[in-house]
């Protein structure tokens, strides 16, 4: 018998330990999802992001396993000859039995290899893997659900991958295989169903009857033991769904989530208590600002965005009335998957109308520019924000006439030896052409809310709540409103900026989710030096008010809607909005410097080590003879202090009224360089990180 290895994870340290004791070059992992290199949602960044890390770990033995689609597979893999010979001749040999099977390297940090299954060549076998689903496992999947049919392609595929693999390594196999979200599930049941030697986990994001059940009309938190959960997934017409998802959950060795308020869910829901809590995030250093400047808060995105504003609600800035000041203006935005409720998209709306009748009652110059970026349907730009782009195109092709008629006035001045006449260079026509650019750019109506057509416009909801709270970017408010209902992208037309760029230009993420077992896109703000507001019914939330001992003076507000009724947390959250627009520029530094410095509680290096314990279980689990698991007890969590520039008392501070002047803000900068540094220095001196590991492995 092979001498039992023993796997443990203490501190930090824990990563080298592994690398240092432990032999893992017998042991495969494969991690399954269907958002490898296909980006869905969350789980896609997860994956995305957790990549160097384990690829540094598993090296030569880590392959990532996903759905084939081509347009993703041109952009982002190269494709190659599988370089491990069992895996090569597993794909081979499915290759040659009916399947398409590609290999190749993810074209991300840590470059993963990737399996890709083409789940449409094999549709044909469809209808006999739906019966022998039946058969195994008394779960029957009706032939509309196109989801729940890739799901069964791809849990088949996968699970032939796995077997095929085990029988074709030339010593038994040591696997690891970690499927994450129902959707990747049914593989894992069959796993165990065919008693392949893997060791399984199950990571679920979010559960299927959560989801549901929250973006309805359901006081969930407080019924959670209460729910008929066969009843409640059939009236939902999901009963097959949340089958596959409690039968992955129950078969794992391993069954994980995302968070503690997810884990008492995912009790509740799938009557299993997860034993570990992987916080996961989708933070990596390369998101990081690096071009951030410390001393002033404009980036070229913020000019960009000002820009870009001053197109698209035209006629009020620069022709009829200029509503507003442009350095006053606070861009804030949601993102994320489009579920109107559950995203917090509703009270967000609701609070951005107290917010505008506060700083219209208190006479405030500064306007709130909210973003929505939700993909909805749509059949492309409008016609009104696609002349805001004509019309800057026509605006910039002046400039450039002008430009090159005074470069030709100039060049002709020098030939005959003369300065050139300042005075003559632009002559009558130059303004012609400028004053008609200009007038140009007058428009008729009031900006558009959303800046595409929608196939569903009269139904929208967030289209809707604005027609209900009246919030149409006229001149007198001073919240305007842009929907945009697409992902952004550096190609779009409109927007030409990718997330991160578009993050960092906005002053604050505002996510004030009802139902968000993690919450990356709060994450993403925080190690991006973003203050955000998210809810203690988050898990990030939750995370961070256990960790930090006073969130909000590092740019983390965290809304209460575990204990306030809706109305309750919309007033709240319009007092985090209110209080926000009431800071000083300098203010809003100091706060982003505080938030950028979070960044490094939310790495990978320190989080993935939840996954490291997930899959030590697991192999103790699945090969008790060879690996011994011995949990550690580091439950000693810590604390981020509170900033050292933050007073003890309000009595104490410098700056304890909001109020206070522009002059005296300049004033303040150099005096504000020295309190940097000096904080920066005391920051520094921080305790190690010695995360709390939660002993209660119970799977
Ligand atoms: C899920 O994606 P979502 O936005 O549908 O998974 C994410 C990654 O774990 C998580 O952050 C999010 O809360 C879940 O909801």
């Amino acid at each position: 018998m092979p001498l039992a290895r023993s796997l443990s994870v203490t501190s930090l340290s824990g990563l080298e330990e592994w690398d240092e004791e432990f032999d893992l070059e017998d042991a495969v992992l494969f991690e399954i999802a269907w958002e490898v290199a296909n980006k869905v949602g969350g789980i896609y960044t997860v994956i995305q992001t957790k990549a160097r890390l384990t690829s540094e770990e598993w090296g030569e033995n880590y392959f990532l396993v996903g759905p084939y689609v081509e347009s993703n597979v041109r952009t982002q893999v190269e494709l190659i000859e599988p370089t491990n010979p069992a895996l090569r001749r597993t794909i081979d040999k499915m290759n040659s039995s009916g399947c398409k099977v590609y290999f190749g390297r993810w074209l991300i940090e840590g470059s993963p290899y990737v399996v890709l299954i083409d789940i449409a060549f094999t549709a044909w076998s469809l209808d006999s893997w739906k019966s022998e689903l039946w058969e195994l496992c008394s779960i029957g999947v009706p032939w509309f659900d196109r989801e729940a049919n890739d799901a069964v392609l791809f849990g088949f595929l996968t699970a032939w991958l796995l077997g095929e693999f085990a029988a074709q390594c030339e010593q038994p196999a040591h696997i690891v295989a970690h499927f994450h979200e129902w959707l990747a599930g049914l593989g894992l049941v069959l796993c165990r169903q065919r008693q392949l030697p893997v060791a399984t986990i199950f990571t679920t994001h979010a559960t299927l009857l959560g989801r549901y059940l929250c973006a309805g009309n359901v006081d969930f938190y407080n019924n959670l033991a209460e729910f008929n959960v066969d009843k409640e997934a059939g009236d939902r017409q999901i009963y097959h769904r949340y089958c596959i998802e409690r039968a992955a959950a129950h078969c794992a060795h391993v069954f994980t989530t995302v968070s503690q308020i997810t884990a008492i869910e995912a009790e509740h829901l799938l009557k299993r208590k997860p034993g570990v809590y992987p916080h996961v995030t989708a933070c990596v250093k390369c998101l990081k600002v690096n071009e951030f400047s410390q001393k002033g808060e404009v980036t070229n995105q913020v000019v960009y965005f000002y820009f870009f504003f001053k197109l698209y609600v035209g006629d009020h800035l620069t022709i009829r009335h200029l509503d507003f000041n442009l350095d006053k203006c606070l861009f804030l935005f949601i993102a994320g998957r489009y579920e109107f409720s559950n995203k917090g998209a509703d009270i967000f709306l609701e609070a951005l109308a107290r917010l505008n009748y506060l700083l219209r009652v208190n006479h405030s110059d500064v306007t709130v520019i909210a973003f929505f970026i939700m993909p909805a349907r749509t059949n492309n730009f409008n016609v009104e924000t696609l002349k805001g782009q004509a019309v800057r195109k026509q605006l910039w092709d002046t400039a450039q006439t002008v430009k090159e008629r005074f470069g030709k006035k100039l060049y002709e001045s020098l030939l005959v030896g003369q300065l050139p006449d300042v005075s003559k260079m632009l002559d009558k026509e130059d303004f012609t052409i400028m004053k008609r650019a200009i007038f140009a750019t007058q428009r008729q109506c009031q900006p558009p809310i959303c800046t595409h057509n929608m196939l569903e416009d009269s139904s929208d909801p967030i289209l809707n709540c604005v027609r209900r709270i009246g919030l149409f970017n006229s001149s007198a408010d001073r919240v305007k409103i842009i929907f945009h209902p697409e992902f952004l992208s550096s190609t779009s037309p409109l927007l030409p900026m990718d997330y991160e760029e578009f993050v960092r230009g906005c002053h604050l993420g505002v996510f004030p989710s009802y139902y968000e077992p993690w919450g990356y896109t709060p994450a993403e703000c925080t190690v991006m030096g973003i203050p955000s507001i998210s809810t203690n019914l988050s898990g990030f939330g939750c995370f961070m008010e256990e960790h930090i001992a006073d969130p909000t003076a590092y740019g983390i507000y965290i809304l209460d809607r575990r204990c306030r009724g809706v109305d309750e947390s919309c007033n709240q959250l319009t007092s985090f909005l209110f209080q926000f627009c009431k800071q000083s520029r300098r203010q809003r530094i100091i706060q982003r410097n505080r938030t950028e410095r979070l960044s490094d509680l939310l790495d990978w290096k320190y989080l993935g080590r939840y996954y490291i314990a997930a899959r030590h279980m697991a192999l103790a689990k699945a090969f008790p003879d060879t690996f011994i698991y011995e949990p550690q007890d580091t439950t000693a969590g810590f604390r981020y202090p509170r900033p050292a520039s933050v007073p003890p008392s309000p009595a104490l501070s410098r700056h304890s009224s909001p109020h206070h002047s522009e002059a005296e803000d300049n004033e303040d900068d150099e005096r504000y360089d020295e309190d940097l540094e000096a904080e920066k220095d005391k920051v520094n001196i921080r305790q190690p990180y010695t995360l709390p590991m939660k002993n209660n492995y119970t799977s």
